[in-house]
């Protein structure tokens, strides 16, 4: 499955688990219908990083669904997930590909066309764009919020699948889908509820 038909990427973010394994959080995410996801840890050293990544990289494969690292690419590689999700102060997106290789899926952050337009000639595959709404605790050092019409402006000067971040929960994933995006990706509209699976087959349906 290529990045323009993920509807729906749940991000595994170590710190919002709320006591649970991350491929714990994964398995309940993809049965709720996620079509791909991302591993994201802020907190922890590479060994634990890595170790996280080899377990949901196999409940990932096991499912037929493909598995994203954040950040880290060397982490990626070394757990042979499909790809590598960087932002705009990681890893630079040329040099991101450069060790990825051409098969390897690799997303880039864009808060701008201008973002967008770049990460694209240095070899991304989708870009995720946002932050859409006022920013969550997920992300204390998110940008202002580029809104819908930043949002659909991003989408229009594009030819990659844009996935949509920031702030999307239930109530406005419709309107964040009349924009033009190929997905949305959420953290906390998935990890935050006490019944993952149903969350997330909510912001599915
Ligand atoms: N990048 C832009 S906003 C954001 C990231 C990682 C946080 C998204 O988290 P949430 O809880 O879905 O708003
Ligand atoms: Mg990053």
């Amino acid at each position: 499955m290529t990045a323009s038909a993920w509807r729906l990427c749940v991000i595994v973010d170590k710190e919002h688990l709320r006591g649970r394994a991350p491929e714990e959080a994964a398995r309940a995410a993809i049965a709720g219908g996620a079509d791909v996801i991302q591993l994201r840890d802020k907190v922890s050293a590479g060994a634990a990083f890595h170790r996280a990544a080899v377990a949901v990289g196999a409940v990932c494969r096991g499912a037929g669904i493909p598995f994203i690292v954040n950040d880290r690419v060397d982490i990626a590689i070394a757990a042979d997930a499909d790809g590598a999700h960087v932002g705009q102060s990681d890893l630079p997106a040329k040099a991101a590909r450069k060790l990825l290789g051409p098969d390897r899926i690799l997303g880039v952050s864009a808060g701008s066309s201008d973002d967008a337009a770049r990460a694209g000639a240095d070899g991304a595959d989708y870009i995720g764009a946002g932050p859409v709404f006022e920013a969550t605790a997920t992300k204390p050092d998110a940008a202002p919020p580029i809104g819908l019409p930043g949002l659909a402006a991003i989408c229009r000067s594009t030819r990659l699948p844009v996935l949509a971040i920031g702030g999307i929960n239930a109530g406005n994933i419709r309107q964040v889908f009349e924009t033009g995006v190929a997905g949305a990706a959420v953290i906390s509209a998935a990890l935050c509820a006490d019944d993952i699976r149903a969350a997330v087959r909510d912001l599915k349906a």
